[in-house]
């Protein structure tokens, strides 16, 4: 079950500056960055709100590592802008086969690795509507403490 916003994903040319933009602008702070060379991003996740399910809402600011990455092939299209949402549920694995089996593309066989050790997979925008759909599980809080 799809409990949350988990992340919007906003690509942008410049991290540093993006990121500066949102704390001068709306007073949010960097609660996270990471590099994720597998999907080719710098990102920052600036933490919105505490959700009811024990998660949380994101700004996922990110930055291409490489031109040939899918946020590096989107900016070069559009510009900056929103790249993506993100869904979170306490099952990514069970609930992207359900949708799988209701014919909409899902991009992985297998949940790969997200921000802050999560297990994220993606569904394809042209079967929902123009938007590239995320679907996230946190990791578990143990594992965000090592
Ligand atoms: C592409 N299209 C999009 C889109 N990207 N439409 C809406 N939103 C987007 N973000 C459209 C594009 O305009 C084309 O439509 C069509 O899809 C094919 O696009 P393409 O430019 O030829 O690119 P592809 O097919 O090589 O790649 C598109 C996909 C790729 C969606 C397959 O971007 C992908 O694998 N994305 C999933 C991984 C990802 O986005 N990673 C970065 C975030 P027309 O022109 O044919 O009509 S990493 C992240 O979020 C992390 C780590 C996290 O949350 O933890
Ligand atoms: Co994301």
């Amino acid at each position: 079950m799809l409990t949350r916003i988990d992340h919007i994903g906003i690509a942008c040319f410049d991290l540093d500056k993006t990121v500066e933009f949102y704390r001068a602008t709306y007073g949010f702070e960097v609660f996270h960055s990471e590099v994720n060379e597998e999907q080719g991003v710098r990102e920052a996740m600036l933490k919105i709100n505490e959700t009811s399910d024990g998660g949380a809402s994101y700004l996922q600011l990110l930055e291409p590592t490489r031109e040939d990455s899918a946020v590096g092939k989107w900016l070069a299209k559009n510009g900056e802008g929103v790249h993506h949402i993100a869904f979170g549920t306490a099952d990514v694995d069970g609930d992207s086969e359900a949708i799988r089996g209701k014919g909409v593309r899902v991009l992985y066989d297998e949940p790969r690795t997200g921000s802050m050790g999560s297990r994220i997979t993606f569904l394809h925008p042209k079967d929902c509507h123009g938007v590239l759909t995320e679907l996230v599980t946190a990791a578990p809080p143990a594992a965000e403490e090592h």
